[in-house]
């Protein structure tokens, strides 16, 4: 998996007291009578981090950090198959992570959905509640300590403990949806436990710090309905916030991963590629093409802007609107990645991971090589004024 190269962090002009931690996330630059850690790397980064900082004197104290992510998107915008491949994304990254459940619930999950993707090469079913999972992401970082004329180094502990809300997609289109839909519910009390649903995500909502916003290009092309499944629900968050006294200025104070799901997919990828988005990173010696990082915004716009209805580039106006620049930052993400050849390349000819049976039901045809799946939840670690 290509990442961008680190840049030094403008913090390094504290020479004197500075902390450096080296690794996957980046050169980490504190000065070590400030709470905030500076964290200088461009995709798998902690920007700003609230922490206690270590004390030079005595042992190196391990890095605690949460996040609560919430997951925004149609329904089948892949929202679940994320989560299902995350635990393969972690594995596949050069830095040794470890994923596990909080609790039985989210261990469980962990468990069921990597058999069902890696095992089973089947996907996850439709969601019909909103669930909350509880994760921890564990490593150990490299840290090297400068202070005056000494240095030390040595590796301290870092955990990431996650809450991430996934919701069923079609929660998302309806301020108050009609009881006919009985999306939830099948029984006569089907509108009551559709709306006890949508309560639960505006709660979700207005107590997450981050957005994982799925923005699903090829049903966007073929419905043209992501403002649909964006903007109800933001005017509802947005009025909860404004009550709450919460918002900033007319702004929300989320941070918010935009990603470009499916990207893997054909009629996408081709898109991509006469779009001139996409590139391969000379050391994937799996040729893989992908969109970088900095061409990951202007991928969006070109989608957006391709949208049958228009609907999208509404979409686009209101990530402008209502999230800071600093909080905003776009990936285009594939849980399945590509299909490989023998020789473990891709194949221009041959590249789709996914077939049907003669039922119609879709299978993966090989390991799954999730792109970008880590990096917006790394990234949301530290973004925006938190
Ligand atoms: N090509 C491709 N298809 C994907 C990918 N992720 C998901 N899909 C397809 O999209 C379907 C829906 O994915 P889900 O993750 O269940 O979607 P969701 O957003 O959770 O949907 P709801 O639970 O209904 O809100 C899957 O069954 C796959 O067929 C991907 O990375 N690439
Ligand atoms: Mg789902």
């Amino acid at each position: 998996m290509a990442h961008e190269q680190p840049h030094r962090n403008e913090a390094s002009g504290h020479a004197n007291n500075v902390v450096q931690f080296r690794d996957i996330i980046g050169d980490i630059h504190f000065h070590e009578a400030s709470p905030v850690f500076r964290v200088a790397k461009s995709v798998t980064e902690l920007t700003k981090v609230q922490h206690t900082p270590p004390k030079w004197r005595g042992k190196l104290q391990p890095i605690n950090l949460d996040q609560r992510v919430i997951l925004w998107g149609a329904p089948g915008s892949g929202k679940t198959c994320y989560l299902a491949s995350l635990n393969a994304a972690i594995s596949l990254l050069e830095r040794q992570w470890f994923l596990t459940g909080a609790d039985v619930e989210s261990t469980d999950f962990i468990t069921m959905q990597t058999a069902t993707l890696i095992g089973r090469r089947t996907f996850p079913e439709a969601t019909y509640f909103v669930h909350e999972f509880s994760w921890i992401m564990a490593s150990e970082i490299e840290v090297e300590m400068r202070q005056h004329w000494r240095r030390a180094s040595g590796r301290i502990p870092i955990q990431l403990h996650i809450e991430v809300v996934d919701p069923p997609g079609g929660l998302y289109a309806e301020a108050t949806p009609p009881p006919t839909l009985g999306l939830f519910v099948e029984d006569e009390n089907g509108f009551e436990g559709k709306a006890i649903e949508k309560d639960r995500l505006l709660n979700a909502l207005a107590t997450s710090d981050c957005i994982i916003y799925f923005f699903d290009p090829l049903r966007e092309r073929h419905y043209g309905d992501s403002w649909e499944y964006f903007q109800s629900t933001l005017a509802l968050l947005e009025h909860r916030l404004h009550q709450s006294g919460r918002l900033i200025g007319s702004r929300l104070p989320l941070n918010i991963a935009v990603c470009i799901t499916k990207y893997d997919h054909p009629e996408i990828l081709d898109f991509a590629r006469k779009g001139g988005h996409l590139w391969v990173d000379p050391a994937d010696s799996t040729l893989t093409p992908q969109v970088s990082a900095d061409r990951a915004e202007d991928f969006f716009d070109h989608l957006c802007r391709s949208s049958p209805t228009g609907g999208a580039s509404l979409v686009r106006h209101a990530i402008k609107r209502y999230f800071s620049p600093e909080r905003v930052r776009y990936f285009a993400t594939s849980s399945i990645g590509f299909h490989l050849n023998d020789s473990k390349r891709f194949d221009p000819a041959d590249h789709y991971n996914i077939g049907a049976g003669s039922d119609g039901t879709l299978f993966l045809r090989g390991n799954i090589t999730p792109i970008n799946i880590v990096e917006p939840l790394l990234w949301l670690q530290g973004a925006g004024g938190r």
